[in-house]
């Protein structure tokens, strides 16, 4: 039933059924989280990363309504590209599906996508969350339910703190979601190795984290995990540097009335303006070395 939806690349199916290591990828950042040409070449260069380390990429994406598995350069060059690219979370896909539309998805549709595949492992950037003031404005990412139901280890290197990340560490603890801190007892904050809030659990080999995952799901223990892998040190961005922009950002989407899923485009496009060239590199540098931990839990995962 579901084939008549979903696509799967050639090179992915083959992966899939000959049980080798597949890392999944979300295209919200490439279509909506990074400038062109820059978010192709970040997003061509994560493909080639994983590839190396001798696991499969799967970037994940909805074209002409078709959801996607795998997408080849110029599927991706076109995502980097083009106006018309939807953002879409669990709510949207089935609009964006029935009606033949492009979206780029989220982690909770990437997960979501993920699961249907078979795949065990996802790489991002930063997760979405609860976000500051969220008492007032209910707002809290569906990433947060998903990682709570959906069988799909997630790597990323924290969240923004354009969220309120206390918050949102209370919340996954609600919903049983674990937070792993990767070789770190630290929560990260994206452009930050730390946020001042702990891990649950510090994991230090990819090998640890694999068992753990397994252990999870042979106990019927539903839902995902967070992999927190710090922004290497040379790549950090200053902590004053960026806590202005964070705050100068959530001033202005307070001032200009962002709501709903336009709010974290808003603060993601406002901290990069804010500070310049500076951030969107520190955000590449994160994502290649998420890629290398992915690739390496995925091919720990098939192991076992
Ligand atoms: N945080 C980032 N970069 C991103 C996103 C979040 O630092 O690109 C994207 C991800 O795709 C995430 C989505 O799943 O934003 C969350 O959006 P929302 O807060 O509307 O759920
Ligand atoms: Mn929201």
């Amino acid at each position: 039933m579901l084939e008549q939806y979903i696509e799967i690349k050639e090179e992915v199916k083959k992966a899939l059924d000959e049980n080798k290591a597949v890392v999944a990828l979300e295209s919200t950042i490439i279509a909506h989280g990074m400038p062109y040409p820059k978010n192709v070449e970040t997003a061509l260069e994560v493909e080639k990363i994983i590839r190396d380390r001798g696991a499969i990429p799967a970037t994940i994406a909805i074209l002409d309504g078709k959801i996607k598995v795998g997408l080849s350069k110029e599927e991706i060059e076109y995502l980097g590209k083009a106006e018309d690219v939807y953002k879409v979370s669990r709510r949207d896909l089935p609009f964006i599906v029935s009606k033949g539309l492009n979206g780029a998805t989220t982690v909770a549709s990437t997960m979501i996508i993920a699961k249907m595949a078979g795949i065990k492992v996802f790489v991002t950037g930063g997760i979405g969350g609860v976000h500051r003031g969220a008492e007032e404005s209910f707002d809290i990412s569906a990433d947060l339910q998903e990682l709570a139901k959906t069988n799909v280890a997630v790597v990323c290197a924290g969240a923004k703190s354009i969220l309120d990340l206390g918050l949102t560490l209370e919340y996954l603890e609600t919903f049983g979601v674990p937070v792993v801190g990767f070789g770190t007892e630290e929560f990260p904050a994206f452009f930050t190795r730390k946020s001042g809030f702990e891990v649950d659990y510090r994991i230090d080999s990819e090998k640890e984290l694999a068992e753990v995952i397994n252990t999870k799901w042979d106990l019927g223990l539903n839902g995902g995990i967070i992999v927190a892998n710090p922004i290497p040190e040379e790549y950090e961005m200053d902590h004053n540097v960026i806590n202005i922009a964070i705050s100068e950002a959530l001033k202005e989407a307070e001032e200009k009335g962002a709501k709903g899923k336009k709010v974290t485009p808003f603060l993601l496009e406002n901290v990069k303006e804010k500070t310049s060239g500076n951030s969107l590199e520190s955000n590449i540098r994160l994502v290649y070395n998420n890629a290398l931990v992915g690739a390496n839990l995925a091919i720990e995962l098939e192991r076992l």
